[in-house]
């Protein structure tokens, strides 16, 4: 099998532990390397849920999520974690510095592949005007700087490791508009042949998607393009409304 980043789910259901209720029924899609696919739903719709399945953060209880042809139950974490990044909806920096954290999934990176990281997380002017540079101190859960920065720390540390899927969820929510299409056409310049899932609010962050899935109660309820979306779903014009 090529390891170029190929997901599917099939047929896929969840429900946490102890639960009864599904949180996700029957989800099938796929991402293409090179593609960006677009989640989109009200809060509590089962986006993390969804993907939090491909780590394996949770396993599914029907149905498979591939990676490259093999479902992930099937690979070791280590295969996993080379080929799939997430930034998670809360992103977390741990005490110290800005390097250490960025460093945190590939020890080895080089000096100039974290400036790389940064620039394209529209990161590295900030790190740059702080006195010590990549040196600066982070304070535990990040707190000593602000939502929008620790977003683009935590997506330029995903980008240190070089994965073939990136996860984003709900991961340019605290920038401005402006920052957040910037850093968007960084990412795809950079990571062209990559797959994209994000997870998004804003339209203007899903809006040029290769395909957006609309989620409802842990169900895919409409597909498409924002265009066919527009005309198709009254879910999605809901959301675009609101
Ligand atoms: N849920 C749960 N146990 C967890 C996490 C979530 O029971 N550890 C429930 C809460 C929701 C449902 O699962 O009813 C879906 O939660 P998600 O976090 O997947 O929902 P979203 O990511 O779509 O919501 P948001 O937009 O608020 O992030
Ligand atoms: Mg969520």
């Amino acid at each position: 099998v090529k390891k170029t980043g190929h997901v599917e789910f099939r047929n896929v259901s969840f429900a946490y532990p102890g639960a009864e209720a599904p949180v996700l029924s029957d989800i099938s899609f796929t991402a293409e390397p090179g593609q960006t696919v677009a989640i989109i739903g009200s809060t509590g719709a089962g986006k993390t849920s969804l993907l939090a399945l491909l780590p394996r953060l949770y396993d599914a209880a029907s149905g498979e999520v591939l990676l490259d042809g093999v479902p992930v139950t099937k690979l070791d974490r280590s295969e996993i974690t080379q080929r799939v990044a997430m930034v998670p909806q809360r992103p977390y920096l741990f005490s110290g510095s800005i390097e250490h954290n960025l460093r945190f999934g590939r020890p080895e990176a080089t000096d100039e592949q974290l400036w790389d990281a940064l620039t394209v997380a529209q990161a590295a002017d900030f790190v740059r005007e702080k006195k010590n540079g990549l040196g600066s101190r982070i304070a535990q859960g990040g707190t000593n700087v602000s939502g929008g920065q620790r977003q683009r720390l935590c997506i330029a540390r995903a980008l240190v490791t070089e994965p073939k899927v990136f996860l984003f969820d709900d991961s340019f929510s605290a920038l401005d508009v402006a920052t957040d299409a910037r850093l968007r056409r960084a990412l795809k310049a950079k990571t062209a042949d990559a797959t994209v899932i994000i997870v998004g609010q804003r339209v203007s962050t899903i809006a040029d998607a290769d395909q957006i899935l609309v989620l409802d109660n842990g169900r895919i309820v409409d597909r498409g393009t924002h265009e066919e979306l527009l005309e198709t779903s009254s879910t999605y014009q809901e959301i675009v409304e609101s």
